[in-house]
C-alpha cells in the first residue's frame, strides 16, 4: 500500500449527522417531495443522526392532520429512517411548529427546543430555524409571539381540522402579500441579534435556515451557516443540506 493511500483514507472521515430545512413539502410540490425521499434514501440513511431545522412542511394544522394521504407518506419515510438505527431531531419553523408528540411518536423522531446546541464530533453547534433572530421585522416577530403562545395553541388546535386549514390559508396569502411589500433587509437576520446569541450559548458555529439565503458567514472565529431551501418543481433547482463528520467539521452540499 502506498503512502498516498493512507493519506486519502486518512482524509475521508465518518459522515455522522446531516442538517435540512425549508423543504416546505406539500402535495403541490410533488418533485421537491421526491427528491426529500431521494435525500432520506441515499444520504440520511447512511449517517447516525438527522436534524430537521424547521419548515419542513409548507404548513402543518395539527398531529390529527396526520392521516392525509401526502402527510402519511412523509411520516412514513421518516419513521422508516428512525426504524433503521438513525436519530432524527425536529425544530419547529415558523410554518410547522404545530407538530406535536403524536408527530413526534409516529415518526420515533426527537423534538428540541429553539434555540439548541448539539454535541457534534467534539464540537458544540447551536442550531436554530432563525425566524426568531429576524427582529428588525416588527410584524413578524409580534404575530411570532401570539402564535407560539401555549394558550393560542391550544385554542387553535380545539377548532375543527378544516376550519384550521382555512385559518391558515388565509395567513399564507395574507404573508405572501406582506412580503412583496418588505424590503429585503428585514426579511433577514438582524446580525446584532445574531452576535448576542453567539455570546449567550457561548459557541463558534450556528446552523440555521428560514431565510432562504444559503451562505456561509464568517466573523473572526465565528462561522454561521445558512441552509438552503428546496425547490425542485421550479425551473431552478434549489436544495441542499449540511453535513457534519466525526472531527466536527462541516460539509455543505447542493442539491443536483
Ligand atoms: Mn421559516
Amino acid at each position: 500500500m502506498s503512502a498516498s493511500t493512507l493519506v486519502d483514507q486518512k482524509a475521508q472521515p465518518e459522515t455522522v449527522a446531516l442538517f435540512v430545512s425549508d423543504l416546505h413539502l406539500s402535495a403541490q410540490m410533488p418533485r421537491t417531495a421526491a427528491a426529500f425521499f431521494r435525500f432520506l434514501n441515499e444520504e440520511a440513511s447512511t449517517t447516525r443522526q438527522l436534524y430537521l431545522l424547521g419548515d419542513i412542511f409548507e404548513y402543518w394544522a395539527g398531529d390529527d392532520d396526520l392521516d392525509d394521504p401526502f402527510n402519511r407518506k412523509v411520516v412514513d419515510a421518516l419513521r422508516a429512517l428512525t426504524d433503521s438505527g438513525v436519530a432524527l431531531y425536529w425544530m419547529a419553523g415558523n410554518r410547522d411548529f404545530l407538530v406535536g408528540d403524536a408527530f413526534a411518536q409516529a415518526t420515533g423522531m426527537r423534538l428540541l427546543p429553539d434555540p439548541y446546541v448539539a454535541d457534534i464530533g467534539g464540537q458544540r453547534m447551536l442550531l436554530v430555524h432563525g425566524d426568531a433572530q429576524c427582529t428588525d421585522d416588527k410584524d413578524y416577530m409580534e404575530f411570532r409571539s401570539q402564535v407560539r403562545n401555549p394558550a393560542w395553541q391550544s385554542a387553535f388546535l380545539a377548532k375543527p381540522l378544516a376550519e384550521r386549514k382555512m385559518i391558515i390559508q388565509g395567513m399564507r396569502e395574507g404573508s405572501r402579500d406582506a412580503q412583496r411589500e418588505k424590503s429585503m433587509a428585514i426579511m433577514d437576520v438582524n446580525t446584532t441579534e445574531i452576535a448576542r446569541l453567539f455570546d449567550a450559548q457561548q459557541v463558534d458555529i450556528m446552523i440555521h435556515g428560514h431565510t432562504h439565503r444559503p451562505g456561509i458567514h464568517r466573523e473572526a472565529q465565528r462561522v454561521r451557516y445558512v441552509l438552503s431551501d428546496w425547490d425542485c418543481d421550479g425551473d431552478v433547482t434549489r436544495g441542499g443540506w449540511i453535513a457534519a463528520d466525526s472531527t466536527g467539521q462541516l460539509h455543505v452540499h447542493t442539491l443536483r
